[in-house]
């Protein structure tokens, strides 16, 4: 299991802990334009708390928004928070006053820190609001000139952080919601360390060498872990740049030598796109893919590449991080890999009983961060007899790995037959013209469901019928040919949710037959 001490504040162990144990001069965070050592973070967050909790009132509990796109004073606030003994809102930058006025009333937030380039969003949501009454704006560049920076210049560096057990809640993590109702799932102080503990510490086997790069937001679970409390539980580095997209990352992976990179399988497939002959990759040790379930074109793609260890694995919000992952000495296409340490996870039948090897079934897992939710109102549809329902269909194989296979939703039943939607997208992934694709179901009189494509076609290729059709042999010759999308629909882009992931129950089926 994990021990910890029955009083802990994650925040003070991933700053003044770490000064302690002797990392104060080493760098913590990258990122606008400068480097700042653990000593450097740790008296920062340490100042931002005392203005916290005496100018802003913050008390152990309060609930504190943080609205900003990734950058090092987003994860100073954070920290600052957490010491506080708030209980913190990561949000994206992209949200608009009536998504956070969903985030502000579920989760009764009473205090808000902004970037204030994005504070009109915030001022609207606030305005008469039963809640949200403070709002301040902080420097997300780093010139330090907004009014939370002008205050915490003032403050001393030394902070007696609130003492809060290991089980008190230290973050909310909203689910993005595929009904656009977002719930928000609790995680304790505990829960911040164990995922660090478990999956960073035995799969990615991070060093104080480490520089993280990625680019999921700090307000989805996955960059939180992958871009702040992976690195600093280590002593490593993280980079934390706004300009961290997709395409940019190759740049930023040379220009940082950076050895972990975090990202979702999409954006893997624009980095290889984005690839010249002179790219050097050679400091990159482990290319975590996850978020969306890594297709075996772009797996292999990659490795062919760069030969660099492509890690994909399976995480959830309600969960807080990946819990069944591939490893270095054991990653393969199409396999999502074995339970991190501390989880253990079956298939279940329809029945309830454990599916047979080899047998699709719903994946159902259990560990130390297992999902609370803060209104209750999903617990009992997602949690059954202490097992998480994740909602995803999967198979178990003879070896005790795992498989993908859809997302309970996106399994298509055409004709009596069961297929898996991200079948087909990795069937088509894997012709050169596609450069996204969204399988769905589309009503069909005759078969009940057909399978129908909405493809994005990389730059240059141009959509037609004759494109449609080679599309349609090049699956059928990849996999079993009733599988096939019998509908193809070229589109200029796929609907996301703002972490990324693709919303398929958004495509409205073109096919209606
Ligand atoms: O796979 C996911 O969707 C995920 C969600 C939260 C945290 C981590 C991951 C990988």
């Amino acid at each position: 299991g994990f021990d910890y001490p029955d009083r802990l504040n994650a925040a003070v162990e991933l700053t003044d802990r770490m000064v302690a144990r002797g990392f104060g001069d080493r760098t913590a965070l990258i990122g606008n334009g400068r480097r700042r050592t653990y000593k450097e973070l740790a008296d920062w967050t340490n100042r931002l708390a005392h203005v916290l909790v005496e100018d802003l009132g913050v008390r152990p509990g309060n609930r504190v928004l943080i609205r900003s796109a990734n950058n090092p004073a987003m994860v100073a606030c954070w920290l600052a928070a957490t010491k506080a003994g708030a209980v913190v809102v990561n949000t994206m930058p992209m949200l608009r006053a009536g998504e956070l006025r969903k985030y502000v009333d579920k989760a009764e937030i009473s205090h808000a820190l902004c970037d204030t380039r994005l504070m009109d969003e915030l001022t609207a949501c606030a305005k008469d609001s039963a809640f949200l009454k403070t709002v301040v704006g902080f420097d997300g560049t780093s010139n330090h000139d907004a009014e939370l920076d002008r205050l915490a210049l003032e403050k001393p560096v030394a902070f007696d952080a609130v003492d809060t057990a290991q089980d008190d809640v230290a973050l909310l993590g909203f689910t993005s919601g595929s009904t656009g109702d977002p719930k928000a799932t609790m995680h304790f102080h505990r829960d911040l360390l164990i995922i660090a503990d478990g999956y960073a510490r035995e799969v990615l086997q991070v060093t104080p060498g480490d520089v993280f790069v990625g680019s999921p937001p700090l307000a989805f679970t996955f960059g939180l872990g992958g871009l702040a409390i992976f690195p600093l539980r280590f002593g490593a580095a993280a980079t934390l740049l706004e300009n961290a997209s997709p395409p940019n990352l190759i740049e930023i992976i040379q220009k940082y030598r950076a050895t972990v990179c975090f990202t979702a399988p999409a954006a893997y497939r624009v980095m290889l796109q984005a690839m010249e002959a002179g790219s050097d990759l050679t400091s990159l040790r482990a290319a975590v893919s996850a978020g969306e379930t890594l297709p075996a074109p772009i797996y292999e793609a990659w490795m062919a590449e760069t030969g660099k260890p492509m890690l994909d694995g399976i995480g959830a919000t309600e969960l807080l991080h990946i819990f069944i992952t591939n490893r270095f000495d054991d990653h393969r296409p199409g396999c999502t890999g074995r339970p991190v340490r501390g989880y253990e996870a079956k298939v279940l039948a329809d029945d309830g009983s454990e599916a047979p090897r080899g047998t699709l079934g719903r994946l159902a897992v259990r560990g130390p961060t297992g999902c609370r939710y803060l209104r209750g109102e999903r617990q009992a549809g997602y949690v059954e007899n202490g097992w998480n329902i994740t909602g995803d269909t999967f198979t178990q194989d003879e070896n005790g790995h795992f498989h993908f296979a859809a997302r309970n939703d996106d399994i298509i039943l055409s004709s009596g037959y069961n297929i898996a939607g991200p079948e087909v997208e990795a069937a088509l992934l894997a012709h050169p013209d596609v450069l996204e694709c969204a399988v769905i179901g589309a009503p069909d009189e005759e078969r009940g469901h057909i399978v129908e494509a909405h493809i994005v076609l990389v730059e240059g290729a141009t959509p037609c019928e004759a494109l449609a059709a080679a599309l349609q042999a090049h699956v059928k010759a990849t996999i079993a040919p009733y599988k096939y999308p019998r509908s193809v629909v070229f589109a200029p882009a796929l609907p996301k949710t703002p972490s990324g992931k693709v919303q398929r129950f958004r495509i409205a089926p073109v096919h209606r037959g």
